[in-house]
Protein backbone atom coordinates (compact mmCIF):
# COMPACT_ATOMS: atom_id res chain seq x y z
CA UNK A 1 0.00 0.00 0.00
CA UNK A 2 1.72 3.45 -1.19
CA UNK A 3 -0.23 5.36 1.05
CA UNK A 4 1.49 6.19 4.62
CA UNK A 5 -0.38 5.61 7.88
CA UNK A 6 -0.76 9.66 8.24
CA UNK A 7 -2.13 9.83 5.37
CA UNK A 8 -4.90 6.99 5.72
CA UNK A 9 -5.54 8.88 9.17
CA UNK A 10 -5.95 12.11 7.53
CA UNK A 11 -8.26 10.80 4.75
CA UNK A 12 -10.22 9.01 7.54
CA UNK A 13 -9.04 5.58 6.37
CA UNK A 14 -6.80 4.32 9.10
CA UNK A 15 -10.15 2.53 10.81
CA UNK A 16 -10.42 0.24 8.46
CA UNK A 17 -7.14 -1.54 8.05
CA UNK A 18 -6.25 -0.86 12.22
CA UNK A 19 -9.67 -2.99 12.40
CA UNK A 20 -8.19 -5.90 10.62
CA UNK A 21 -5.62 -5.75 13.43
CA UNK A 22 -5.34 -8.40 16.39
CA UNK A 23 -6.92 -7.06 19.42
CA UNK A 24 -2.83 -6.72 20.93
CA UNK A 25 -2.22 -4.62 18.36
CA UNK A 26 -4.99 -2.57 17.19
CA UNK A 27 -4.63 -0.57 20.02
CA UNK A 28 -1.11 1.23 18.93
CA UNK A 29 -2.58 0.95 15.18
CA UNK A 30 -5.49 3.03 16.23
CA UNK A 31 -3.51 5.92 18.08
CA UNK A 32 -3.65 8.97 15.99
CA UNK A 33 -0.59 10.36 17.63
CA UNK A 34 1.89 8.70 15.57
CA UNK A 35 4.93 9.54 17.53
CA UNK A 36 8.15 9.41 15.80
CA UNK A 37 6.42 10.44 12.43
CA UNK A 38 7.07 13.66 12.70
CA UNK A 39 10.34 12.98 10.51
CA UNK A 40 9.60 11.74 7.16
CA UNK A 41 11.25 8.57 6.75
CA UNK A 42 11.37 7.23 10.09
CA UNK A 43 7.80 7.08 10.79
CA UNK A 44 7.23 4.67 13.98
CA UNK A 45 4.25 3.81 15.42
CA UNK A 46 3.74 4.18 19.70
CA UNK A 47 5.14 1.14 21.41
CA UNK A 48 2.39 -1.04 23.36
CA UNK A 49 3.20 -1.27 27.19
CA UNK A 50 5.99 -3.03 27.19
CA UNK A 51 5.44 -6.40 29.13
CA UNK A 52 8.35 -7.58 30.40
CA UNK A 53 11.44 -6.44 32.86
CA UNK A 54 13.93 -5.73 29.84
CA UNK A 55 11.48 -3.70 27.07
CA UNK A 56 10.02 -6.23 25.18
CA UNK A 57 5.94 -5.64 24.06
CA UNK A 58 5.09 -9.46 22.55
CA UNK A 59 4.35 -12.38 23.72
CA UNK A 60 4.78 -16.08 21.53
CA UNK A 61 0.74 -17.15 20.54
CA UNK A 62 -0.57 -19.27 23.13
CA UNK A 63 -0.18 -23.25 23.11
CA UNK A 64 3.49 -22.77 21.01
CA UNK A 65 5.96 -25.09 23.23
CA UNK A 66 9.58 -24.44 23.74
CA UNK A 67 10.50 -27.11 20.75
CA UNK A 68 7.73 -25.06 18.04
CA UNK A 69 10.69 -23.46 16.07
CA UNK A 70 13.15 -26.33 16.17
CA UNK A 71 12.96 -26.52 12.69
CA UNK A 72 14.13 -23.45 12.09
CA UNK A 73 16.15 -22.94 14.48
CA UNK A 74 18.07 -26.49 14.36
CA UNK A 75 19.96 -26.68 10.79
CA UNK A 76 19.66 -30.23 9.65
CA UNK A 77 22.80 -32.40 10.13
CA UNK A 78 25.59 -31.77 7.53
CA UNK A 79 24.96 -34.16 4.86
CA UNK A 80 27.63 -37.34 5.12
CA UNK A 81 30.00 -38.33 2.59
CA UNK A 82 28.61 -40.39 -0.23
CA UNK A 83 25.40 -38.78 -1.98
CA UNK A 84 26.74 -35.20 -3.53
CA UNK A 85 22.95 -34.78 -4.85
CA UNK A 86 19.56 -33.20 -3.34
CA UNK A 87 16.14 -33.14 -4.27
CA UNK A 88 14.48 -29.94 -2.57
CA UNK A 89 10.60 -29.61 -2.75
CA UNK A 90 9.68 -25.87 -2.16
CA UNK A 91 5.83 -24.84 -2.94
CA UNK A 92 4.47 -21.52 -2.21
CA UNK A 93 1.10 -21.22 0.07
CA UNK A 94 -0.65 -17.97 1.09
CA UNK A 95 -2.11 -18.52 3.68
CA UNK A 96 -2.39 -16.73 7.63
CA UNK A 97 0.03 -17.35 9.86
CA UNK A 98 0.75 -17.13 13.70
CA UNK A 99 3.29 -14.07 14.53
CA UNK A 100 2.08 -12.92 18.03
CA UNK A 101 -0.14 -13.67 21.36
CA UNK A 102 -3.76 -13.07 19.15
CA UNK A 103 -1.93 -12.02 16.15
CA UNK A 104 -2.05 -13.16 12.76
CA UNK A 105 0.20 -12.18 9.33
CA UNK A 106 -1.85 -12.44 5.63
CA UNK A 107 1.69 -14.57 4.68
CA UNK A 108 3.17 -15.81 1.37
CA UNK A 109 5.00 -18.92 2.44
CA UNK A 110 7.52 -21.50 1.27
CA UNK A 111 6.10 -24.49 2.62
CA UNK A 112 3.79 -23.17 5.07
CA UNK A 113 6.09 -21.41 7.67
CA UNK A 114 8.12 -17.84 7.66
CA UNK A 115 11.10 -18.16 7.04
CA UNK A 116 10.80 -20.90 4.75
CA UNK A 117 12.77 -24.44 5.37
CA UNK A 118 16.42 -24.17 6.29
CA UNK A 119 18.83 -26.17 3.17
CA UNK A 120 21.73 -27.40 3.63
CA UNK A 121 24.98 -28.81 1.37
CA UNK A 122 28.52 -29.45 0.88
CA UNK A 123 29.77 -26.93 -1.23
CA UNK A 124 29.51 -28.52 -4.71
CA UNK A 125 26.61 -30.69 -4.18
CA UNK A 126 23.91 -30.61 -6.85
CA UNK A 127 20.62 -29.25 -6.21
CA UNK A 128 17.48 -29.76 -7.71
CA UNK A 129 15.03 -27.22 -6.46
CA UNK A 130 11.12 -28.48 -7.63
CA UNK A 131 9.23 -25.57 -7.34
CA UNK A 132 5.25 -25.88 -7.49
CA UNK A 133 3.32 -22.44 -7.17
CA UNK A 134 0.40 -23.39 -5.10
CA UNK A 135 -0.40 -19.46 -4.71
CA UNK A 136 -2.76 -17.02 -6.30
CA UNK A 137 -0.13 -15.02 -7.55
CA UNK A 138 3.06 -15.45 -9.71
CA UNK A 139 5.86 -16.30 -7.70
CA UNK A 140 9.13 -18.64 -8.12
CA UNK A 141 12.40 -18.71 -5.94
CA UNK A 142 15.98 -17.10 -6.70
CA UNK A 143 19.22 -18.35 -4.58
CA UNK A 144 22.02 -16.34 -3.36
CA UNK A 145 25.11 -17.29 -3.88
CA UNK A 146 26.79 -18.65 -7.26
CA UNK A 147 24.92 -20.83 -9.85
CA UNK A 148 24.16 -20.99 -13.90
CA UNK A 149 22.59 -17.85 -15.06
CA UNK A 150 20.07 -19.68 -16.78
CA UNK A 151 19.10 -21.24 -12.83
CA UNK A 152 18.93 -17.71 -11.35
CA UNK A 153 14.93 -17.70 -10.83
CA UNK A 154 13.76 -14.37 -11.67
CA UNK A 155 11.68 -15.16 -14.34
CA UNK A 156 7.63 -15.49 -12.82
CA UNK A 157 6.05 -18.88 -12.65
CA UNK A 158 2.34 -18.33 -12.89
CA UNK A 159 -0.18 -19.56 -10.01
CA UNK A 160 -0.53 -22.94 -10.56
CA UNK A 161 2.34 -23.58 -12.81
CA UNK A 162 5.80 -25.49 -11.76
CA UNK A 163 9.67 -25.11 -12.50
CA UNK A 164 12.79 -26.81 -11.80
CA UNK A 165 16.19 -25.27 -10.71
CA UNK A 166 19.14 -27.13 -10.98
CA UNK A 167 21.75 -24.91 -8.77
CA UNK A 168 25.64 -26.03 -7.75
CA UNK A 169 25.50 -25.09 -4.12
CA UNK A 170 28.43 -22.83 -4.03
CA UNK A 171 30.46 -20.77 -2.70
CA UNK A 172 30.72 -22.41 1.03
CA UNK A 173 28.77 -20.16 3.41
CA UNK A 174 25.43 -19.04 4.16
CA UNK A 175 23.04 -18.00 1.62
CA UNK A 176 19.54 -16.68 1.26
CA UNK A 177 16.66 -17.59 -1.04
CA UNK A 178 13.58 -15.34 -1.89
CA UNK A 179 10.98 -14.94 -4.38
CA UNK A 180 11.73 -12.45 -6.94
CA UNK A 181 8.05 -12.24 -8.47
CA UNK A 182 7.01 -8.25 -8.74
CA UNK A 183 6.80 -6.15 -6.89
CA UNK A 184 9.54 -8.41 -4.95
CA UNK A 185 9.52 -5.61 -1.82
CA UNK A 186 6.06 -7.06 -1.38
CA UNK A 187 7.29 -10.46 -1.97
CA UNK A 188 9.49 -10.78 0.71
CA UNK A 189 7.75 -8.71 2.66
CA UNK A 190 4.79 -11.56 3.01
CA UNK A 191 7.13 -13.41 4.11
CA UNK A 192 8.68 -15.51 0.92
CA UNK A 193 12.36 -16.25 2.20
CA UNK A 194 14.70 -19.09 3.85
CA UNK A 195 18.13 -19.97 4.45
CA UNK A 196 20.80 -22.16 2.28
CA UNK A 197 23.74 -23.59 4.36
CA UNK A 198 26.95 -24.10 2.07
CA UNK A 199 29.67 -26.11 4.31
CA UNK A 200 32.96 -26.00 3.12
CA UNK A 201 35.08 -28.70 2.01
CA UNK A 202 35.53 -31.05 5.20
CA UNK A 203 33.01 -29.24 6.96
CA UNK A 204 33.23 -26.82 10.24
CA UNK A 205 34.43 -27.79 13.20
CA UNK A 206 31.67 -29.61 15.97
CA UNK A 207 29.13 -26.95 17.40
CA UNK A 208 25.97 -25.90 18.60
CA UNK A 209 24.27 -24.58 15.43
CA UNK A 210 20.96 -22.41 15.48
CA UNK A 211 20.34 -20.57 12.46
CA UNK A 212 18.38 -17.06 13.32
CA UNK A 213 16.65 -14.96 10.67
CA UNK A 214 15.19 -11.84 11.52
CA UNK A 215 11.39 -11.20 10.06
CA UNK A 216 9.97 -7.70 10.24
CA UNK A 217 5.57 -7.59 9.57
CA UNK A 218 3.64 -4.69 7.82
CA UNK A 219 0.76 -5.81 10.05
CA UNK A 220 -1.47 -2.74 8.70
CA UNK A 221 -0.35 -2.56 5.09
CA UNK A 222 0.93 0.90 5.52
CA UNK A 223 4.74 0.04 4.68
CA UNK A 224 6.02 -0.22 7.75
CA UNK A 225 6.56 -3.06 10.25
CA UNK A 226 4.71 -3.11 13.17
CA UNK A 227 6.36 -6.17 14.49
CA UNK A 228 9.75 -8.17 14.17
CA UNK A 229 10.78 -11.65 14.78
CA UNK A 230 13.51 -14.44 14.57
CA UNK A 231 12.54 -17.26 12.61
CA UNK A 232 9.08 -15.65 12.22
CA UNK A 233 7.53 -15.55 15.86
CA UNK A 234 7.86 -12.42 18.18
CA UNK A 235 8.40 -12.45 21.56
CA UNK A 236 9.82 -16.72 21.06
CA UNK A 237 13.21 -16.56 22.17
CA UNK A 238 12.43 -14.51 24.92
CA UNK A 239 10.13 -16.52 26.50
CA UNK A 240 12.18 -19.96 25.54
CA UNK A 241 15.43 -19.40 25.58
CA UNK A 242 17.99 -20.94 23.28
CA UNK A 243 20.31 -23.85 25.47
CA UNK A 244 23.56 -24.11 25.21
CA UNK A 245 26.56 -25.58 27.28
CA UNK A 246 28.34 -23.59 29.20
CA UNK A 247 31.88 -23.32 27.64
CA UNK A 248 31.34 -25.06 24.24
CA UNK A 249 31.70 -23.74 20.95
CA UNK A 250 28.12 -21.81 19.54
CA UNK A 251 27.88 -21.50 15.99
CA UNK A 252 24.85 -19.35 14.73
CA UNK A 253 23.59 -18.41 11.14
CA UNK A 254 22.40 -15.28 11.20
CA UNK A 255 20.35 -13.41 8.37
CA UNK A 256 18.64 -10.24 7.71
CA UNK A 257 15.49 -10.87 5.60
CA UNK A 258 13.36 -7.67 7.17
CA UNK A 259 11.88 -5.99 4.14
CA UNK A 260 10.67 -2.00 5.20
CA UNK A 261 13.62 -1.21 7.36
CA UNK A 262 17.03 -0.13 5.27
CA UNK A 263 19.52 -2.27 7.93
CA UNK A 264 19.32 -4.84 11.26
CA UNK A 265 21.67 -6.15 13.44
CA UNK A 266 22.52 -8.71 15.66
CA UNK A 267 23.76 -7.80 19.52
CA UNK A 268 24.72 -10.29 21.94
CA UNK A 269 25.28 -8.88 25.48
CA UNK A 270 28.17 -10.28 27.70
CA UNK A 271 30.43 -11.97 25.51
CA UNK A 272 31.64 -11.35 21.79
CA UNK A 273 31.92 -13.45 19.10
CA UNK A 274 33.82 -14.53 15.94
CA UNK A 275 31.58 -13.03 12.51
CA UNK A 276 32.42 -14.83 9.32
CA UNK A 277 30.68 -12.78 6.91
CA UNK A 278 28.59 -14.24 4.61
CA UNK A 279 30.51 -17.35 5.48
CA UNK A 280 32.60 -17.11 2.38
CA UNK A 281 36.11 -17.48 4.39
CA UNK A 282 37.56 -19.63 7.14
CA UNK A 283 39.12 -17.34 9.21
CA UNK A 284 37.29 -13.96 11.07
CA UNK A 285 36.61 -11.33 9.47
CA UNK A 286 36.14 -9.36 12.63
CA UNK A 287 35.64 -10.00 16.48
CA UNK A 288 32.62 -8.03 18.36
CA UNK A 289 29.25 -8.08 20.16
CA UNK A 290 27.47 -6.49 17.22
CA UNK A 291 27.33 -7.28 13.46
CA UNK A 292 24.89 -4.69 11.55
CA UNK A 293 23.52 -6.58 8.04
CA UNK A 294 21.56 -4.97 5.42
CA UNK A 295 18.53 -6.43 3.99
CA UNK A 296 20.02 -10.37 2.69
CA UNK A 297 22.98 -9.59 4.43
CA UNK A 298 23.89 -12.67 6.45
CA UNK A 299 27.10 -14.07 8.97
CA UNK A 300 28.01 -17.06 10.94
CA UNK A 301 28.79 -16.23 14.59
CA UNK A 302 30.73 -18.12 16.28
CA UNK A 303 30.99 -17.67 20.58
CA UNK A 304 31.29 -19.44 23.88
CA UNK A 305 29.56 -18.56 26.78
CA UNK A 306 31.97 -18.97 29.31
CA UNK A 307 29.62 -19.19 32.91
CA UNK A 308 25.48 -19.78 33.64
CA UNK A 309 23.35 -17.38 33.06
CA UNK A 310 21.29 -15.91 30.51
CA UNK A 311 22.59 -13.85 27.87
CA UNK A 312 20.24 -11.80 25.91
CA UNK A 313 20.31 -11.46 22.39
CA UNK A 314 18.72 -8.44 20.13
CA UNK A 315 18.72 -5.94 17.03
CA UNK A 316 20.36 -3.12 17.98
CA UNK A 317 18.23 -1.23 16.02
CA UNK A 318 16.03 -1.11 19.23
CA UNK A 319 12.57 -1.08 18.07
CA UNK A 320 13.12 -3.96 16.81
CA UNK A 321 14.21 -5.47 19.83
CA UNK A 322 10.99 -3.48 21.46
CA UNK A 323 8.59 -4.96 18.90
CA UNK A 324 9.56 -8.86 18.88
CA UNK A 325 13.31 -9.98 18.50
CA UNK A 326 13.83 -9.86 21.83
CA UNK A 327 15.89 -13.27 22.75
CA UNK A 328 17.79 -15.15 25.24
CA UNK A 329 20.42 -17.44 25.32
CA UNK A 330 20.83 -19.89 29.01
CA UNK A 331 24.08 -21.02 29.04
CA UNK A 332 23.53 -23.93 31.58
CU1 LIG B 1 6.35 -14.42 -4.66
Amino acid sequence: MALRRRELLRLGLAGGAASLLPLSWRALAAEPGDAGGSHEGSHRLPLPEARSGYGGTADPPAGLGPHALDALLRPPPVSTEGDRSHAIELWISEQPVHVAFDTTFSAWTYNRTVPGPVLRARQGDALTVRFRNLGSHPHNVHFHGRHDVSQDGWQQVPAGGEETYRLRAEPFGVHPYHCHALPVSEHVARGLYGTLIVDPPGGRPPAHEFVLVLCGFDLDGDGHNELYAWNGVAGFFARHPIKVPVGELVRLYVLNMVANDPVASFHLHAETFDVYRSGTRLTPDEHSDVVTLAQTERAILEFRLPRRGRYMFHPHQIHMAERGAMGWFAAI
